[in-house]
């Protein structure tokens, strides 16, 4: 996370009081982050193997960069598909999934949109997509209400990553040199709208400068108020520097939450350390299953 002001208070680290209080606990929120899939191979985003470490991948996440050049987006996200597909979940995602079937108060706010837990059958009337996913086109023209789920890799065949390009799984590569290397693509060769055939299709993934989707705001904001507290909100392997997203940690504090971050470093959440928080420093794929044991 990035640097926060120094906190009054130090986060507990033991498992015994967090279990303790997982017991006792109703009501729970999980925020999820791209650390949550590091260990299943994909990259981060602003770490150091960070996706976004290259200007060019960073500015690939907006609807002006999409309109500039569809065809290097698309391959930015065909790639991106590419990976999300030829990883598995890890035991962190069915950890997560487990505690949704077991305690119907949980919640998961998910900013990940490479569809692990959805594969690790996280009830989906509990996992709701704050991004968006990889493995939703929709149609470029927002007058245009079609969306399909689609999972076909390469998205389209033009778009298939020529096999000195197809990077093992994990492997921290910057994709902006794969994108240079596909042969310079035409609008043709790209998605288009079956229903107004007139428009690409574009990845249904919430970009930079975009609302999140209604339905998930209008379900978080919900959760956040309904009469009874929250008892705990577990924030995994995100920076927090994403907003609205990160502001759920304040506000599940605002109705009682105390907060748990699983982080490979132990940076404090935005608005620092409270009485009663936990910090679990290390490999979410490791500690989380320990947590929600
Ligand atoms: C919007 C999809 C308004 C695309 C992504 C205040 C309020 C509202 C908005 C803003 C605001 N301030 C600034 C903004 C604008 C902007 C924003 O937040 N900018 C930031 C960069 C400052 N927000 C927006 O534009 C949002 N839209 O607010 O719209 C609006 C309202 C009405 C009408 C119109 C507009 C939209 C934001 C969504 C952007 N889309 N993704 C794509 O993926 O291509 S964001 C992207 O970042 C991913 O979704 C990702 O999930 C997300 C957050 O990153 P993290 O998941 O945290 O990943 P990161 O690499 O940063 O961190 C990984 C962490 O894991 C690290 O801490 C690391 O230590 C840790 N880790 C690593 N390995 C492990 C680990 N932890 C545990 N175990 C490990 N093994």
């Amino acid at each position: 996370m990035a640097d926060r002001q120094p906190s009054v208070f130090e986060p507990q680290t033991d498992l015994e009081s967090f279990h303790t209080h997982l017991k006792k606990s109703k009501r729970v929120l999980a925020l999820l982050g791209a650390g949550l899939s590091a260990s299943s191979g994909l990259p981060t985003f602003r770490g150091a193997g960070g996706l976004w470490r290259s200007v060019k991948s960073t500015d690939l996440a907006t609807p002006q960069a999409f309109a500039r050049n569809p065809g290097l987006s698309w391959q930015f996200y065909n790639y991106r598909r590419h990976m999300s597909l030829s990883v598995e979940p890890n035991p962190a995602h069915y950890a997560l999934a487990k505690l949704a079937r077991k305690m119907p108060g949980f919640v998961t706010l998910s900013q990940n949109v490479d569809g692990l837990s959805q594969r690790a059958d996280h009830p989906s009337d509990r996992l709701h997509l704050l991004h968006g996913t990889l493995f939703d086109l929709k149609c470029s023209d927002e007058r245009c209400d079609y969306r399909e789920e689609n999972y076909t890799d390469p998205v389209v065949p033009a778009l298939a990553i020529p096999a000195d390009q197809a990077q093992p799984a994990g492997s921290v590569v910057d994709i902006s040199d794969s994108m240079v290397a596909l042969p310079s693509l035409t609008t043709y060769d790209l998605p288009h709208c079956p229903e107004c055939k007139r428009n690409l299709l574009r990845p249904g993934v919430v970009w930079f400068g975009e609302a999140l989707p209604e339905v998930v705001l209008n379900k978080a904001k919900d959760y956040l108020a309904a009469p009874e507290n929250i008892d705990l909100i577990m924030v995994i392997g995100t920076s927090a520097q994403v907003w609205p997203a990160a502001g759920y940690i304040g506000q599940a504090r605002a109705r009682g939450a105390r907060v748990c971050v699983v982080n490979m470093d132990s940076d404090a959440p935005p608005g620092g350390w409270k009485q009663g928080d936990w910090m679990f420093a290390g490999d979410a794929a490791v500690l989380v299953p320990e947590l929600l044991k």
